[in-house]
């Protein structure tokens, strides 16, 4: 197949899921076209199925904002055409599902029919996309999508509650590539970060409000006052100096680490003990399963679709969102006894390899199948 795939290219985790995607179906033949605004941060090495092709905004002293859908969407009409494309993956709605519907109508009256698929990633739906300011674009572009999917039944669920929607949603979870995400020998570096021994808590994010960061300090103090630990931060985003600001007025040098964004996560998760998700709303929490993938148990909340992959007692902890003392206790719990860190590590990757991305791929696959033979129908 010739598969446009449309994505933030941030290190977000919907950019992150659509550019494993890509590449996944590339190492299975088919042709993958990616169109963003930059290259995707995890688009890094070359395969002769995969082209990228970069939305270019012209801007002009009129527009205070630019029109970057506008832009996007003759991009899409001029790949479709000239590449031939079989379908338009588009991953979260804003503005893609949109812009995605318009070049499908302008292809249509040149005679080119494409199906688009839209796939649903979180605060696309809980959050921003049901601001009045979106609310009517994201309903109709959804319900005019071939196909629809999202990443866990939560988000179906609260897609249908946020929205009217009236067509039906396929929930295919995100994936993990355990080739890439499994535990490195990397115990030199636990003894450069950690050399008395200490446990290490580690949290991955785009320090947005939603995440909740400063949650992830408060576990981590509570849990310090029992057992020596370190906690490392990954990421950037809004919230960075703030919580750098904190733990600086903490005097938390020595303890908490600042990594900013790092490329080879999985080396670092590889040494950490336990990963916090203290998160606001997460539809599925990807960050978590790359956690479990390389062995480190989850504190999180039960929000959104966390249950769905955390499994409180066995692969982790989960806890209301705000109850750092519960999720602090939790954390003591595991890192307590070292054979209980063991067990919750061995049911962390037991769990993560039920999202192998060898399973869920052909599940888009045969998804991609269903919508080409509806619309060969139409
Ligand atoms: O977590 C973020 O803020 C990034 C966001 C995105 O859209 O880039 O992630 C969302 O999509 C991920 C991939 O499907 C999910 O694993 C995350 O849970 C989801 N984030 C939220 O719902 C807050």
């Amino acid at each position: 197949m010739k598969i446009g795939i449309v994505c933030y290219p941030t290190f977000g985790g919907s950019g992150v899921v659509a550019t494993e995607l890509g590449k996944a179906l590339a190492g299975k033949g088919h042709h993958i076209h990616f169109i963003t605004y930059s290259q995707p941060v995890r688009l890094d090495f070359f395969s002769a199925n995969i082209s990228y092709h970069e939305v270019e905004v012209v801007n002009y002293p009129l527009f205070d904002y630019v029109p970057y859908e506008s832009a996007l969407t003759s991009k899409l009409v001029h790949v479709a055409k000239y590449e031939e494309l079989d379908l338009l993956h588009v991953h979260y709605a804003i503005p893609h599902a949109s812009a995605a519907y318009l070049a499908k109508m302008i292809l249509a009256e040149q005679g080119i029919h494409i199906p688009v698929v839209t796939t649903l990633h979180g605060t696309d739906i809980t959050l921003v996309g049901r601001d009045s300011s979106f609310e009517p674009v994201v309903t109709f572009a959804i319900n005019h999508s071939d196909g629809i999917t999202a990443v866990s039944d939560s988000l179906r669920k609260d897609t249908f509650s946020n929205f009217k929607i009236t067509r039906p949603i396929e929930v295919i979870p995100n994936f993990i590539d355990l080739n890439r995400f499994s535990k490195k020998p990397k115990d030199h570096f636990k003894k450069a970060i950690a050399p008395l021994g200490e446990r290490l808590l580690v949290h991955t994010s785009n320090f947005r409000k939603v995440k909740r960061v400063q949650d992830v300090i408060e576990v981590f103090k509570r849990v310090n006052q029992f057992i020596p630990c370190k906690l490392l931060l990954l990421g950037d985003g809004p919230e960075r100096a703030t919580i750098e600001k904190i733990c600086h007025e903490n005097q938390q040098h020595e303890e908490v680490r600042f990594l900013g964004k790092q490329d080879a996560i999985e080396e670092i998760l590889s040494v950490c003990d336990l990963f916090i998700m203290p998160s606001e709303s997460e539809s599925f929490g990807l960050a978590a399963l790359e956690a479990m993938a390389c062995q480190v148990p989850v504190i999180s909340t039960n929000t959104g679709g966390l249950p769905e992959l955390n499994i409180h007692g066995k692969t982790g902890f989960m806890s209301n969102v705000g109850d750092v003392d519960n999720m602090a206790a939790n954390a003591l719990k595991i890192l307590k006894n070292n054979e209980v860190l063991q067990e919750f590590k061995r049911n962390a990757l037991a769990r993560a390899k039920e999202f192998d991305l060898q399973v869920i791929l052909p599940r888009y696959e045969n998804y991609y199948k269903k919508i080409l033979e509806e619309q060969m129908v139409k």
